[in-house]
């Protein structure tokens, strides 16, 4: 898979180099391009900005430099994501789509947004995606870049090992819906008087995955009665 990610702060991207999506990029299954957005702009003071029409607080990313640079990346088959607060919320079943596609181009906004014609522009070109993380405001785009890339990376083929398979994930879709993992333990078998629950050193794995199930069964009604199986 390709993606192309684009920043006024660059920088911000660096964690992508560690960790399993560094070793994706080093193995050569990820091809990670970050871009900065004030390389296409073409005034002294590069700027990216400016009031809203309408009036009202805060600044508007312009259309111009990031019609320049989506113009060097789009491609009929990629999917440009613009992260926002007023996005579609993203979830495991998006990351899973995207996670099937050639090319991901992240534009990533700070201050109030990009102007909305850029999307509206893209979107003759592209399949356009603007996606929010969840239900409060970041100060740009980029963190919810780090998290849907992270998302998606870990869902394409040779990313996880085996012994790390996505299909028993919290939220992962089973015969069973879309539920939260059950608790894990690892050794010793008693810590601060706390033991491991007797079933898991049985080696009896039906019993195991009867009791993993119940778990998370009932981790998933307390703690999230609207994950639903979609
Ligand atoms: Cl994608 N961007 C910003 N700025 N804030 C958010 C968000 C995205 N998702 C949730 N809050």
């Amino acid at each position: 898979m390709r993606i192309d990610v684009i920043s006024i702060f660059p920088e911000y991207l660096n964690p992508l180099q560690l960790s399993l999506v560094g070793k994706a990029i080093e193995g050569g299954l990820l091809d990670l391009k970050i871009h900065n957005l004030r390389d296409n702009t073409a005034d002294p003071h590069r700027t990216v900005d400016d009031s809203p029409y309408g009036g009202g607080p805060g600044m508007v990313m312009l259309a111009e430099p990031w019609g320049a640079a989506l113009d060097e990346v789009i491609v009929a088959d990629s999917v440009l994501i613009i992260p926002t607060p007023s996005g579609e919320v993203f979830s495991q079943s998006v990351a899973e789509q995207l996670a099937q596609k050639r090319h991901l181009v992240f534009a990533c906004g700070r201050y109030e947004g990009i102007d909305s014609r850029v999307a509206d522009h893209f979107a003759t070109k592209a399949q356009v995606l603007e996606l929010s993380i969840g239900d409060y405001v970041l100060a740009g785009g980029e963190v919810a870049a780090l998290v849907v890339i992270e998302a998606v990376a870990r869902l394409i083929p040779g990313v996880l090992g085996n012994s790390e398979s996505a299909a028993d994930d919290s939220f992962a879709a089973t015969e069973h819906g879309r539920l939260l993992e059950a608790p894990v333990y690892t050794k010793p078998a008693s810590w601060r008087d706390l033991a491991v629950p007797e079933v898991l050193l049985s080696g009896n794995h039906a019993e195991i995955a009867k009791w993993r199930l119940q778990q998370a069964q009932q981790r998933t009604q307390q703690r999230r009665p609207d994950l639903t199986g979609d």
